[in-house]
């Protein structure tokens, strides 16, 4: 094939790709897509599988100190999800081409991220409320609008994941409304765990959209809906009634309703702390990458042994 038709070639394919996106249509597997956008996606799903997988250790922290048998068994049941959550994201991602093995191997070697929250320490009962309310929370303002993105596998992924976050989400405020109709001492531990957790959680929704360099081509191939300011302002005003109804104060002087623009104004947030927690220097970032690395050396005879199934079995 000459140049020029291989150039026009391309252009057919662009032009049905972007009439797809314009129609609302979703990308599948198969179909053709610009490179840049099969890398963008890979990037953000692996890192998103990652977070779920990571998101484990804060919580899995406190299986064996929880409260009650049901506390734990409910927890149990949290953790459990959140790994489900990592397989199908994986699934999903794998669709555009990298292996399982290669995300993790780019986690485990520091070359992935995950999402700056989980390098945050949980140091008492209600950090468990405070994660499952705010972290879940933010999780499903996020992923309510990624139910609807262009990437079809990542789209029906976040169906169920959203489903599943809204339990968690709530299991996290029942426990913290539970702590704030206690004892004062209860009361002051699920204020501290807000006072350290509402800030971090605010970050989680990425820079400030005028430094986020990855939105203009994620909003452009409808990956990203909202960016992420709209996101944040949304959780925000969602979350500071939910919290004056258990009587939990937000740590932030500056907050404000404004009856004009039906939103909370708030105050500024720390992005250098951000930047510093991804870079690698959070409380817990050195912790949380030992403990994923211990676990994934530990497991070496699971994945040894389910190789060896499927191999008597595919001879069978
Ligand atoms: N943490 O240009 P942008 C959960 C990075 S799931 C770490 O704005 P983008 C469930 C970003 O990657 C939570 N890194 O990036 C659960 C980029 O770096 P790169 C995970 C961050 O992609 C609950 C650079 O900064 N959810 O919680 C963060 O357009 C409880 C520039 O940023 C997802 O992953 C951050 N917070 O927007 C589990 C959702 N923010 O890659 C267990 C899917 C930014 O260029 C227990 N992801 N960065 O080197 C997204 O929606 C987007 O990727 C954003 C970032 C919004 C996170």
């Amino acid at each position: 094939m000459n140049q020029p038709q291989i150039q026009e070639d391309e252009q057919k394919h662009v032009d049905a790709f972007n009439a797809r996106i314009a129609a609302g249509k979703t990308i599948e597997p198969k179909d053709w897509m610009p490179e840049k956008y099969r890398k963008q996606l890979l990037r953000m799903m692996s890192q998103h599988a990652h977070s779920e997988v990571v998101g484990m250790l804060p919580e899995g922290n406190w299986l064996t100190r929880a409260p009650s048998l049901m506390r734990k068994a409910v927890l149990l049941a949290k953790v459990q999800d959140e790994a489900g959550h990592g397989l199908y994201i994986y699934s999903g991602a794998e669709t555009l081409g990298t292996d399982r093995a290669e995300m993790i191997d780019q986690l485990l070697s520091g070359k992935a991220k995950y999402a700056s929250i989980f390098n945050y320490p949980t140091l008492n009962w209600a950090d468990m409320g405070a994660v499952g309310w705010l972290v879940d929370g933010a999780a499903i303002v996020n992923q309510t609008a990624l139910a609807k993105c262009s990437y079809g596998p990542y789209a029906r992924a976040m169906i169920r994941i959203c489903k599943e976050e809204n339990f968690h989400s709530k299991q996290g405020y029942q426990i913290m409304a539970h702590m704030m109709s206690g004892t004062k001492e209860q009361q002051e531990m699920a204020q501290d765990a807000i006072n350290r957790f509402w800030w971090p959680v605010l970050m989680m929704f990425g820079p400030s959209d005028a430094d986020s360099p990855n939105s203009d081509d994620l909003m452009k191939w409808k990956v990203k809906l909202y960016s992420n300011d709209d996101l944040r302002q949304r959780f925000i005003d969602r979350t500071v009634p939910q919290a004056e109804a258990i009587g939990i104060k937000i740590p932030d002087d500056k907050l404000k309703w404004n009856p004009t623009t039906r939103h909370y104004e708030f105050g500024e947030i720390n992005f250098d702390e951000l930047k510093s927690v991804i870079t690698g220097n959070g409380p817990c970032n050195k912790l949380r990458m030992k403990q994923r690395n211990d676990a994934h050396k530990n497991g070496a005879w699971v994945r040894e042994a389910a190789i060896a199934y499927a191999e008597k079995r595919a001879k069978e």
